[in-house]
């Protein structure tokens, strides 16, 4: 079994519903165990402003699924749910779940890049993973408790407020 945290976002047609809809649906993924959600947060779009904020959450998982194939599932979760890919690299969508974390590995494919690239600046996955993991230290030794130290919150806020 590995561990993993996946980021989830979404600023689109009701992220709230977005979120617990992702949930239901990780929870359904074979050989997957769904371990801890972390509160969920509202935050500022980085990235063209014109757009709604976000609802970003981390999940906890254990899986026998490999990453590519974690990845997979993923992104069929995504399309499911609407997403549509093309042109908003950084424009609102309904769905994004990126995998942040495999266990120790570090993997750098086409289509996959573990740890996840811009992980350890953005307030929007730091600090909802150090909700459910305080004592992670990521594969290049760094600390997460450092790294949320050293990153602005930004206006994030809890998602209910
Ligand atoms: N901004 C926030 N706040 N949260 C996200 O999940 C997010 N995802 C993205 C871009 C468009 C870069 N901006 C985001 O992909």
């Amino acid at each position: 079994m590995s561990t993993c945290y996946i980021a989830l976002g979404s600023n689109l047609e009701d992220p709230l519903a977005q979120a617990n809809r992702a949930i239901a649906a990780l929870k359904q993924l074979p050989n997957t165990t769904v371990l801890d959600i972390s509160p969920f947060y509202r935050s500022k779009p980085l990235g063209p402003q014109d757009q709604n904020d976000y609802l970003n959450a981390v999940i906890k998982l254990t899986t026998n699924l490999s990453p590519i194939v974690l990845l997979d599932e993923l992104q069929t979760i995504e399309k499911a749910q609407g997403r549509v890919r093309k042109d908003n690299r950084w424009g609102a969508r309904t769905l994004d779940l990126d995998i942040l974390l495999y266990d120790d590995l570090v993997i750098q494919s086409e289509r996959l890049t573990i740890p996840h690239y811009h992980m350890k600046n953005r307030e929007f996955v730091l600090y909802p993973l150090f909700d459910i993991a305080p004592n992670l230290i990521l594969p290049d030794n760094d600390k997460l408790k450092d790294l949320v130290a050293k990153c602005p919150k930004n206006d994030l806020k809890m998602w209910n407020i």
